[in-house]
């Protein structure tokens, strides 16, 4: 074996038990009470730590052109940061070009990703803005080739119609894709800000209210209303608004194949982040919401009605951030998020909010499951040796200077987390140590997935 880490809590999706944990050729290869017979390269002492799966965070955007700029996470920057935080996938929302295929999106991607060099392992969906010309019946080559999920926007100048949402949807039930997607109405937002704007009021704390829960409520039970028409199944991304929330659990209810993902920044803040004076670095979309839309998503959360967590980690300068002072309109939407997915779960799941096998569950094992991640999300004989070492005695603040990321702040800042990744391992290799980034540029791999049957 090259890899043996001793006398750990195991933490898979389902328990937590003692047991030593070998990899060879960056698979895990055993799982048993004692394994310290076995010759080993490297022996690692676990004795009062977790051993658990990396997180697999399913919703980036790297180095992705959007709100006059680019976000500032390259894909080596981005699963940097990944990897110090226990992140050890990272999928990025890649954009589809005027009048590209699919597949072409996919691999211009490809190469811009592997140019970068990620750290540890990626994957893609495709974001679909062009159907015109027959682009759509690309999705089954794209989908041959190992991308299997794709999204549609109902907002930006980027997004699609119903119309066109609804041919989505139709052709992902023939080739065995997921589609994602983000869901707000796109003209109800339009109208409330062009009468913000003409009352003078252009503060941040006005993209939440141009924004509000309906907008994203609404969205939510439309999306729904296609996907149920077609009996197609629906990955609604970044869930914030209780609505939303009680849409996806009576879809479910119903038998649906409805998945809704939410984001440690909709569990943690509410609107009242944009009432402050730097509010505007907390400015993303959807905008978090009020204090009952928390309370809502903590209950699915616990409940087993979130499958998943992810960040939407989409990162910008501060003084991108600082284009929109006076005027909400030109804030970069988005924010760094991807080193502190896993930690701030599992820091909940250490004070017994949720138990660690759901954070597991959420964090890793949907993820990989539903995405078709068939080598990842779980500490299993046969399955790549992405593992994260935590100690839960570990206190740790979070400070934009213990960061990973290339981005110059973090809303963030100042959270005390208890408990604390202490090493990350990328198939089997050290890639984070305790507070240090180890990995290499280039490490990384585009993980190709299965279509669903
Ligand atoms: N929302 C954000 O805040 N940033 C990136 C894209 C998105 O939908
Ligand atoms: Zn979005
Ligand atoms: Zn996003």
């Amino acid at each position: 074996m090259d890899l043996l880490i001793r006398n750990g809590t195991i933490v898979t999706e389902k328990e937590m038990f003692r047991a030593d944990l070998g990899v060879k050729d960056g698979k895990i290869v055993a799982i048993a009470e004692d394994l310290s017979g076995v010759p080993c390269d490297h022996v690692v002492d676990a004795t009062g730590k977790l051993v658990l799966p990396g997180a697999i965070d399913a919703h980036t955007h790297l180095a992705f052109p959007f709100g006059g700029t680019v976000s500032s996470d390259d894909f080596f920057a981005g699963t940097r940061a990944a990897a110090c935080g226990g992140t050890t996938t990272v999928f990025d929302y890649s954009g589809q070009a005027k009048g590209e295929t699919l597949l072409e999106t996919a691999k211009r991607r490809e190469a811009e990703a592997n140019e970068d060099g990620p750290a540890v392992d990626y994957a893609l969906h495709v974001g679909i803005t062009d159907l015109s010309n027959g682009l759509l019946d690309t999705m089954q080559e794209a989908v041959d080739y190992g991308i299997s999920s794709f999204k549609v926007y109902m907002v930006y100048d980027f997004g699609v119609k119903d119309g066109d949402f609804y041919q989505v949807l139709q052709k992902s039930k023939e080739t065995g894709a997921l589609i994602c997607v983000h869901a707000e109405n796109k003209e109800v937002l339009s109208t409330l800000t062009d009468q913000l704007v003409a009352e003078g009021k252009l503060s941040a704390w006005y993209h939440y209210v141009s924004r509000p829960e309906f907008v994203a409520g609404e969205a939510d039970r439309r999306a729904i209303a296609w996907a149920r028409s077609l009996n197609a199944p629906l990955y609604i991304v970044h869930m914030s608004d209780k609505e939303g929330v009680e849409a996806v659990t009576q879809a479910k209810d119903e038998g649906l194949e409805i998945y809704m993902e939410t984001c440690p920044h909709y569990l943690h803040f509410t609107r009242d982040v944009f009432k402050r004076e730097d509010g505007r670095n907390f400015v993303c979309s959807p905008p978090m919401k009020g204090q009952e839309s928390q309370d809502a998503l903590w209950e699915a959360v616990k409940r087993g009605d979130v499958d998943t967590i992810a960040t939407d980690h989409c990162p910008f300068m501060q003084s991108e951030k600082d284009w929109g002072k006076d005027d909400f309109r030109k804030i970069p939407n988005g924010c760094a998020g991807v080193e502190n997915m896993y930690p701030y779960m599992l820091s909940k799941a250490n004070e017994g909010v949720i138990s660690f096998p759901r954070a597991v569950e959420i964090c890793s094992f949907n993820p990989a499951k539903i995405f078709g991640c068939t080598q990842k999300g779980s500490l299993a004989v046969g399955k790549d040796a992405d593992i994260v070492i935590y100690d839960p005695n570990k206190d740790f603040t979070v400070h934009q200077e213990n960061m990973h990321s290339d981005s110059d702040h973090t809303i963030w800042e100042g959270l005390e987390l208890h408990g604390y990744p202490v090493q990350t391992y990328s198939r089997g290799r050290l890639v984070y140590d305790n507070g240090e980034f180890v990995g290499e540029r280039g490490w990384g791999k585009l993980i190709k997935r299965a279509a669903r049957k």
